[in-house]
């Protein structure tokens, strides 16, 4: 439904509504949140949050600006203190024009002089418009409009500036007989009385806005019963926000510390999500290139590597120096090099020599019991619990890509970049050379795909048919390289087969391969790229001499 739709109805339906005000694009989110079917355009607070007085001493199309922020912050209808319509019958029609464009549902102008005064100050000695004069803009605004539901609410300050009740219906009437849509009867009194005997003598001529600013003590049953048609809490986000906006500056400054004020306001996170973050890390994975979209790493490196013998009597292999440096440290620069910040690395064995910085680290405490599927769970879940601590709401982790790989496998990062252009769901890499690895004779994944690897069919998409380090010669098209890529929009799908896996019979032993292979058994498609070379597997003390040049 359009927004000057619903505000017409919100208007003349029969029930009391409520509009809060909002005067800037998150306050407007919050009402909308709040369940507010409507948001009020307060000119006092989108005035007082720019730093001005409520004297139109910010300009109409600042005020427009702020206006579109709001609109396209929020879903409802918002209804805009338009102030005296900001001049005369000219400046209605183009305000009415804009807002219009800027899918504002309805305006609401006063029978005061510009530059206007706040109600609320030195209201009795505020002059009124002519009456004729402002029911020309009322008419002007009218004819303005394109939207049929557009609404005009002519707003009665007689009762502020001190002329009573026959003035104010006097008027009201003169603004009906105009094409107002409704009228809002405003007092400054702590009593509903004026509003309350306006209302007996009008009747319902037409709907009737009040603002119960001064007569707060109020019940709402009173304005239900005396059958008005809105009220708007006027500005009661911004001073809410300004409260504690002052205490917490107040704290800072006494404290010099955040320690106090942490756990009393909202957390960063909540500033993301009413920003809508989520959306954006969505619409990154779809319109963004391969390389520019999120992705998150994980390098399993819980194991010992007892087959380098004494090198790993101290620290676990991944920590162990090639060229002067852990092969950990190589393996982080690749991704570095490949834009890859987000790094979480799983430690086990001698997890306190695993203390490279700006690595997230993930413990699995029984390294030596489990396999790689339980300290690849460990974590997942330890991403799982951080996303959910940013954000409740937000699933940016689970729509980053996941990269998994082993902290034992040097790599360059060309590898990173064939993955990352992979548009299928989940993609491994696969060598081709295969004979070379086994002529070392050391342990490796052997794969058969699809195709073989053939010059002919380069850019045909090629699957996983299955995985495992004893296949028959004749059946080998590759060795995995140990990397494996899932898309963003799957992570959340992969993490929950992970979990239900490892809690089968020996789930907790289960290896990478053993997950790709039921990976396909499920019918899921597992993209195999064929290439050569660019890795190295570190499986033993010679490998630690290639290793050295590979770097
Ligand atoms: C506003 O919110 O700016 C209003 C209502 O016009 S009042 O401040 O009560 O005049
Ligand atoms: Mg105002």
């Amino acid at each position: 439904m359009k927004k000057t739709t619903r505000f017409k109805q919100l208007l003349t339906s029969p029930t009391l509504e409520f509009l809060c005000e909002a005067h800037n694009g998150l306050s407007a989110k919050i009402a909308e949140e709040a369940g507010f079917p409507g948001i009020w355009a307060s000119g006092l607070s989108i005035s007082a949050q720019l730093g001005v007085r409520d004297s139109n001493e910010a300009s109409w199309t600042q005020v427009l600006e702020v206006l579109e922020f709001m609109s396209d912050a929020t879903t409802v209808p918002i209804l805009l203190d338009g102030d005296t319509g900001y001049g005369n019958f000219n400046n209605m029609r183009r305000l009415v024009r804009k807002l219009e464009q800027r899918g504002i549902a309805a305006v609401c102008i006063e029978d005061k002089l510009f530059p206007k005064t706040n109600s609320f100050v030195h209201g009795t000695a505020q002059p009124l418009a002519d009456m004729e004069e402002f029911c020309g803009k009322i008419k002007a605004g009218k004819d303005a409009q394109t939207d049929p539901d557009f609404c005009i609410i002519a707003r009665v300050e007689a009762f502020i500036a001190g002329w009573g009740l026959k003035e104010a219906l006097r008027r009201a009437e003169a603004y009906r007989r105009a094409g107002a849509d409704g009228i809002l009867i405003h007092s400054a009194l702590s009593v509903p009385d004026e509003v309350l005997a306006f209302k007996k003598e009008w009747g319902d001529r037409l709907p009737v806005v009040i603002v119960p600013t001064k007569y707060y003590t109020t019940p709402t049953e009173v304005f239900r019963q005396a059958g008005f048609s809105i009220v708007i809490w006027a500005n009661h986000l911004l001073r809410s926000a300004l409260a504690a906006m002052q205490k917490t500056a107040a704290t800072l400054y006494r404290e010099q510390n955040l320690l106090s004020i942490e756990d009393k306001i909202a957390p960063v996170s909540e500033v993301f999500r009413l920003q809508g973050q989520e959306e954006l890390d969505r619409a990154e994975q779809l319109y963004l290139p391969a390389s520019g979209r999120k992705v998150e790493a994980v390098v399993l490196a819980a194991a010992r590597g007892t087959e380098l013998g004494d090198l790993t009597g101290e620290k676990p292999k991944a920590m162990v120096e090639v060229g002067g440096q852990p092969i950990l440290s190589h393996i982080v620069d690749a991704y570095n090099g490949a834009g890859i910040k987000e790094i979480t690395v799983v430690r086990g064995y001698r997890k306190e020599k695993v203390d490279l910085p700006n690595l997230k680290m993930v413990d699995n405490d029984a390294y030596a019991e489990t396999g790689e599927l339980w300290s690849l769970k460990l974590a997942l879940d330890s991403l799982r619990t951080l996303d959910s601590g940013r954000a409740k709401v937000s699933k940016s982790i689970a729509e980053k890509d996941l990269i998994v790989s082993y902290g034992d496998v040097l790599f360059r990062k060309y590898i990173l970049q064939i993955l990352l252009d992979s548009d299928a769901e989940y993609t491994i890499v696969v060598d081709v050379n295969w004979q070379e690895s086994r002529n070392r004779g050391r342990f490796a994944d052997y794969v058969e795909c699809s195709e073989p690897f053939s010059r002919l069919s380069l850019g045909k998409p090629v699957q996983l048919v299955r995985m495992a380090s004893n296949l028959p010669p004749e059946e080998i098209h590759g060795e995995w390289m140990g990397f494996l890529r899932v898309r963003g929009s799957k992570v959340h799908e992969f993490h929950t087969r992970l979990d239900r896996l490892v809690c089968e019979e020996r789930g907790r032993q289960l290896r990478m391969h053993d997950l790709l292979n039921r990976l396909v058994a499920d019918g899921t498609e597992v993209r195999v790229l064929y290439t050569t070379g660019n890795w190295m597997d570190i499986d033993s003390v010679e490998d630690l001499v290639l290793a050295a040049q590979f770097v």
